[in-house]
């Protein structure tokens, strides 16, 4: 969702926290860590959500056709992969709009942890890094999840959210329509652009326990990252945050623009802006580093795994 450029709070840095073992850790049970994602799948859940952009006027936004052919292609391979999923319809702007939801059997469903990107693209453009990113590396990491027959404590369930553009619709209706059920949801974590062209790695801090997950997936494999500050309120996590849900998520940066501390960190270039073509034409298959796509769907993988265990 586009809302005018903020003053930009000084990033908070974080110290990248090194993984030490304690005696207690090494005697508990282990869990399976989880595996690493593969890329190419990834980038070929991109094409095909570029493809269906361009036989369908350039776009996937909420009320076109492209959005609803995003969704089947997304359910097609959940289904396959053995997930319960439903499709939940809302109105908004006088089209219908679609959440596709996606159960994995067993787990405490009393404590499920919820993984969600939104599916929907600005009119302008076919939404490859926004949120076509998310979207296809929370779905391979879902078909991970199958491929590894994991058996978590908890339930686990994803979402891809219809109308995220015009103010987390698809979201609210969601959360709206949970009532008591909210108390079951342990923890919603969201993925709004994790391959922008010119990387960030940016961690949700709404939830100290939710962000460390991530900052110590980061820590060992020495990639810096900050507090998102860009994201707030911005995303489909606000009305699950609003809902008293905690939430966590990650963010690789959109039309603010890359510092030189923050070039030296992550390499990319300084004064240029993390996505270029946010919300633009230009946010096709083309517009992805391959590299932030990979470092962050292993580590929703590995989220994934911890948070649900
Ligand atoms: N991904 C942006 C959108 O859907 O328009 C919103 C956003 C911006 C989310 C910045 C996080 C950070
Ligand atoms: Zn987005």
């Amino acid at each position: 969702m586009r809302r005018a450029a903020l003053a930009a709070g000084a990033a908070t840095a974080v110290a990248a926290l090194l993984g030490t073992t304690t005696a207690a850790q090494a005697t508990a049970p282990r869990t399976a860590s989880a595996p690493d994602i593969p890329v190419a799948g990834i980038k070929a859940h991109l094409d095909k959500l570029q493809s269906i952009a361009d036989a369908n006027g350039g776009t996937r936004a909420h009320g076109q056709p492209g959005y609803k052919a995003s969704v089947d292609y997304i359910k097609g391979k959940l289904d396959a992969a053995g997930f319960t999923t439903s499709i939940q319809e809302f109105t908004n702007g006088g089209a219908t709009g679609y959440n596709l939801i996606a159960d994995w059997p067993g787990g405490a469903e009393d404590s499920t942890v919820m993984v969600g990107s939104h599916l929907d693209s600005v009119d302008a453009g076919p939404g490859i890094n926004d949120d076509g990113s998310g979207s296809a590396g929370i779905l391979e990491v879902a078909l991970a999840v199958a491929k590894e027959h994991l058996k978590p404590a908890k339930h686990l369930r994803f979402a891809w959210w219809g109308d995220e553009e015009d103010g987390m619709v698809g979201s609210g209706h969601y959360v709206d329509t949970l009532g008591a059920d909210r108390s079951k949801i342990s923890a919603y974590l969201n993925f709004d652009m994790i391959g922008s062209p010119n990387p960030g790695y940016f961690v949700y801090h709404y939830n100290d326990e939710l962000a460390k997950v991530f900052t110590d997936w980061f820590g060992t494999k020495k990639i810096a990252t900050e507090w998102d500050t860009e994201g707030d309120g911005r995303s489909d996590h606000a009305p699950f945050q609003r809902a008293g849900i905690p939430v966590g998520g990650l963010f690789s940066g959109a039309d603010y623009i890359k510092t030189d501390a923050q070039a030296k960190n992550w390499g990319g270039t300084a004064g240029k802006a993390f996505d270029a073509c946010y919300h633009r034409a230009c946010d096709t298959s083309k517009n992805i580093d391959d590299t932030a796509l990979h470092n962050h769907a292993d580590a929703i993988a590995n989220a994934v795994w911890q948070l649900s265990s």
